[in-house]
């Protein structure tokens, strides 16, 4: 496999963007505050992280990065950046301990000082209402399987929009409604952990009408900017062969295709629906309409791209098997290819087929690199080469006419990485998780240099 391109500075230009253009970086919620601080409540994290098996050395989010206590020496680091917005979510565990009813003041106390902070740093509040915090007591029935928990999420985005939402620039729902539901729910890889299909089948409806009814609640209060966050992978096929084309398309189906679908065009593509209905709640049909209701700008998040085989499928399975290769190009820590046409690609393809002249925003990219502080410098080359050839890639779509308006990193600084624990560093800024200590890396400082304003 070829080395990961490594690069001392960045090609790209502050001015090669549209004066508007904005600049950001993105954390969220369980992955930095600290979830045993603060009356936060348990969340299917917490549990999920507890049983052997599912994440590395079942390290959890309980200590994280201490965001929750360090938080006014973050926002210093993150002005000192010279990004404009901030991408953070609140922790639904840590605003209603119990998922509903009661709420836990002194978490909603915390995010109230938080955006008041961003303000007087001069940084733009980018809210994020879901980045996985499931509250236990919701888990314990049925999570994103039983219908009443959009209503829930309904509640509990009214009370944390009323608390801030006068000060937020901009209000996602949901964070990458793919790995909420397949990720999750069907291959078992986040929490809750299950392998079914009548859960993925039921989670992938009621997490788009959990958006619609947020949408529907927060356009009542009057509340601008309301968007969603989707996941995106290049994908195509490994080979010519014809089964592999096949699942190449339905895994673009389920992994592309299937929300853009509900979202903007009012229904779910028939040939993923196919495998799908079977399982879905009853009525569903009925929610289309105001799962497509407008929004007002779609985040994206990209990583990386898959090819796709197929696997060998017996005859009573309800999906066929889809199998993920990797190619030859040069792979991050967390194995995945560093493919920049991919964002490049997407971008147009996703204005073209659905979006139009719907504002359109990265809200996540980066890599995960073998990060370490020497002599208190962390050389973190091969991040300042991703972010640069990506740069590009989002330059180009915007000089073809895509509405690409901000660009947020992945991460401000490293943080739980879900399943892989701590081991994984996305950050601009090294943090060790004995002391808590941040350092900023080499792609923080070529960064800062690059927003400098000229
Ligand atoms: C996701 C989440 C982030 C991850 C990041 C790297 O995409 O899984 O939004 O929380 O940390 O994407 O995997």
């Amino acid at each position: 496999m070829p080395a990961l391109a490594r690069q001392a500075d960045f090609t790209v230009k502050r001015s090669d963007f549209p004066k508007d253009f904005i600049f950001g970086t993105s954390t969220s919620a369980y992955q930095i505050e600290g979830s045993s601080f603060g009356g936060c409540g348990s969340s299917h994290w917490d549990t999920f992280s507890a049983t052997s098996g599912n994440v590395v050395r079942c390290e959890n989010g309980a200590l994280a990065c201490a965001h929750y206590n360090h938080w006014e020496s973050d926002l210093d680091l993150m002005k000192d950046l010279g990004v404009e917005a901030y991408r953070f979510s609140t922790s639904w565990a840590r605003v209603m301990p119990e998922g509903r009813g009661a709420v836990n003041q002194e978490g909603l106390d915390f995010y109230d000082r938080l955006v008041d902070g961003m303000l007087s740093r001069g940084l733009a509040p980018n809210l994020t209402l879901y980045h996985w915090e499931l509250p236990s007591a919701l888990s314990d029935i049925g999570g994103w399987r039983n219908r009443d928990i959009a209503d829930y999420f309904a509640d509990y985005a009214e009370i944390v929009v009323k608390r801030l939402g006068d000060r937020l620039s901009t209000v996602a729902t949901i964070n990458e409604p793919w790995c909420v539901t397949w990720y999750s729910h069907f291959h078992g890889a986040h929490a809750p952990g299950m392998r079914d299909i009548r859960a993925v089948s039921r989670a992938a409806h009621i997490v788009p009408l959990a958006h619609a009814k947020a949408v529907s609640a927060l356009r009542a209060l009057g509340q601008k900017d309301l968007g969603i966050v989707l996941n995106f992978e290049h994908t195509s096929a490994l080979d010519d062969k014809p089964s592999s084309l096949e699942a190449a398309s339905l895994t673009e189906g389920i992994y592309n295709r299937w929300f853009l679908g509900g979202l903007f065009k009012g229904e779910y593509p028939a040939d993923v629906l196919h495998y799908l209905e079977p399982h879905m709640p009853k009525g569903w049909h009925a929610d289309m309409e105001q799962i497509a209701q407008p929004i007002d700008w779609l985040g994206i998040n990209y990583y990386t791209r898959s090819l796709v085989s197929a696997g060998k499928t017996d005859p009573d399975c309800a999906l066929p098997e889809m199998i993920g290769n990797k190619g030859p190009l040069p792979r991050t820590e967390m194995d995945w290819e560093v493919y920049p046409e991919g964002l490049g690609y997407l971008l147009e393809w996703i204005s073209n087929n659905y979006t139009g002249t719907l504002p359109l925003a990265i809200t996540e990219n980066g890599m995960a690199n073998k990060d370490a502080v020497v002599d208190g410098v962390v050389d973190d080359q091969e991040r300042i080469a991703y972010l640069d050839a990506h740069f590009k890639q989002a330059l180009g779509a915007i000089e073809k006419g895509v509405p690409l308006r901000a660009y947020f990193v992945w991460s401000f600084m490293d943080n739980f990485e879900w399943a892989l624990g701590y081991d994984k560093r996305f950050g601009l800024v090294h943090v060790d998780f004995e002391s808590f200590k941040r350092t900023p890396k080499a792609s923080y400082h070529v960064l800062k240099k690059l927003l400098e304003k000229s």
